[in-house]
């Protein structure tokens, strides 16, 4: 009996073994099957669907629910079928999630039901669904791993795709991250993930939670790590995650995004210690980054530590904090980048279009953030305003929820010795077009120097065009008489930058001849034939003679692109609140 207990013992200090033997999750069993193929008729009824389980179980509806009036049963041991009364509707379609919950594991059925006077509509028939992790903070993919379009994977806990390990996506793929457990996906260094989607047939990851319920930071987020280098050797990452990060490989290949969504991630992990809807860390450039978006993130959208990778066809929707944040030596291209910001959702630490460190204290380390950014479109909080007067637009006294977050700061922050440079862009309708600041570090000698560059830009509709300090130092408050603008003013308008600030016109459709004014609820706007956008783009530095297509216009969008047919069609979601996964 001794023996045999050292023996159990042994095989449990293995990785391989330790998910089964340091507790009993493994030998808990809770599926859902049959769950409904269709939303309910709007006049009413019922609805099924089968439990398979070897435990008890509870299952728990949002409180908002009401016109769900009976669950039956609502607590069992073992297989059952249960029976959901859903009331007559008077109104527009709805949907809720019910969590069907034992000890250690969880599962949600989607309840919808038609508008009243609409026939129902199918949802998600013949899903399998599956766990991605076990709730820990240590699960572990291990050799050659895919992940299947028929079933919808429930990502639990912190999950580690390992040095040695592929995980492969197939197009169309859905994968929820459970809240209570930090749902996070890992690809370690030397791992490599492969999720090519399609136009039609995108890889998203979303949160757990029914339409209407589902909120920034509902899940950890993506963090993928490679062996490029970073100003700082071996880095550990942000949130709590075991892994670290760098090296010397600046070809080093972590996988391929492809038409690939994030929604709803981003969490605090604990106080300046974040996990964003996308990490990249040191990561290589012979990784492939394409038609990638993150919407809603509770933190960044995308944040780079170090690494060389290229990237195109980004989106940041409705990001919390910073929609693209550079730190630590990233030194990548990207080209047709959009963000549009939620106006009434800001971080405490100020919320930027582009936020650049070199590294957090403004050392002069090497290799130096010196990405290089062209024809990006960063719309801001304030294009939804009627027009952007008023003057105290960041005011760190008011919380948010306002018409304008208080906490917004500027279309691009370039602070503490960062050399980041943005060609051929747009920066619209900030509180701030454009800081550079010394702080911490000389970030505005290494613009003068031309080792960062901000040319060929336009800018419309900012409370103030140029700020030369950090906003947020001792919570000061943003005052347009403020005089610390003399750098920032100099640079940004020295004729051989060729940056233009525009006079406001009105709005922005006006300023800037836009196919409809660029907001939250509609983030798709195109520049007119003969708008200020649709020429002007110079790529006479050898920043971007190689790495970019050389287009005539600024901006996200050329003139020639629409509504019905531009890069983010097809593939883009701008409304993942409502959307039924
Ligand atoms: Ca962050
Ligand atoms: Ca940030
Ligand atoms: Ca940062
Ligand atoms: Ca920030």
């Amino acid at each position: 009996m001794k023996k045999f207990l050292i023996a159990a013992a042994l095989l449990c200090g293995t990785a391989l073994w330790a998910t089964s033997c340091t507790d009993e999750k493994a030998d808990e069993i809770l599926t859902v099957e049959n769950t409904p193929t269709a939303s309910a008729p709007d006049t009413g009824g019922t609805q099924t669907f089968m439990i398979k389980s070897n435990a008890s179980w509870n299952i728990t509806k949002a409180a908002d629910a009401t016109w769900i009036s009976k669950i039956d049963p609502t607590s069992g041991t073992g297989d059952a079928t249960i029976t959901v009364t859903i009331d007559a509707n008077t109104s527009g379609s709805r949907s809720a999630a019910l969590t069907v919950a034992s000890t250690n594991v969880s599962r949600s059925v989607t309840i919808s039901q038609a508008a009243v006077g609409e026939e129902p509509e199918p949802i998600d028939p013949g899903q399998k669904v599956e766990d991605l992790g076990d709730g820990s903070n240590a699960y572990e993919v291990k050799g050659n791993v895919t992940l299947k379009a028929d079933t919808q994977y429930n990502l639990r806990g912190f999950v580690y795709v390992t040095d040695g390990a592929v995980l492969t996506i197939e197009p169309g793929t859905v994968i929820k991250g459970e809240k209570k457990s930090n749902a996070t996906l890992i690809v370690e260094r030397g791992g490599k993930i492969i999720a090519e989607g399609t136009k039609e047939k995108p890889i998203v990851f979303t949160s757990q939670s029914a339409s209407g319920a589902r909120k920034p930071g509902d899940w950890g987020g993506l963090i993928i790590l490679g062996k490029a280098p970073n100003n700082k050797g071996d880095m550990s990452i942000e949130g709590g995650v075991r892994s670290m990060h760098g090296g010397t490989d600046a070809a080093d290949n972590s996988g391929i995004l492809k038409y690939v969504r994030i929604e709803f991630a981003g969490i605090e992990y604990s106080i300046d210690n974040e996990i964003n809807g996308l990490t990249l860390g040191s990561v290589g450039n012979g990784t492939v980054i394409d038609y990638v978006q993150v919407s809603h993130s509770g933190d960044d959208s995308f944040e780079w530590f170090g690494g060389t990778v290229n990237a195109r066809h980004i989106i940041a929707y409705g990001t919390w904090d910073d929609c693209f944040d550079a730190d630590n030596g990233f030194s990548g291209n990207v080209q047709y980048a959009l963000s549009v910001r939620n106006p009434r959702v800001a971080d405490k630490s100020g919320s930027n279009g582009f936020e650049s460190d070199n590294n957090s204290d403004g050392a002069a380390t090497s290799p130096y953030t010196a990405a290089v950014f062209a024809n990006v479109s960063l719309f801001g909080p304030v294009a939804t305003a009627p027009a952007p007067t008023m003057t105290n637009w960041v005011d760190n006294g008011k919380a948010e929820g306002s018409t304008v977050d208080a906490r917004f700061q500027a279309a691009v922050q370039l602070r503490r010795n960062t050399q980041l440079s943005v060609y051929n862009s747009l920066f619209a309708s900030w509180p701030i077009g454009l800081i550079i600041e010394n702080d911490k570090g000389t970030a505005q000698t290494n613009y003068t120097a031309g080792n960062g560059v901000v040319k060929g830009n336009i800018m419309a509709g900012m409370v103030r065009n140029y700020q030369d300090k950090q906003v947020w130092t001792n919570n000061s408050v943003f005052n347009a008489a403020d005089p610390f603008d003399t750098f920032v003013s100099a640079y940004y308008t020295d004729a051989s930058r060729i940056n233009e600030a525009l006079t406001f016109d009105s709005n922005l459709v006006k300023t800037l001849k836009l196919s409809g004014n660029p907001t939250y609820n509609t983030p798709l706007v195109f520049p007119a034939t003969d708008s200020v956008l649709a020429t002007g783009a110079d790529w006479n530095d050898s920043k971007v003679a190689t790495g970019f297509d050389q287009v005539a216009y600024r901006g996200a969008f050329s003139p020639t692109e629409t509504a019905s047919n531009n890069w983010a069609s097809g593939w883009a979601n701008f409304d993942a609140q409502n959307t039924t996964y």
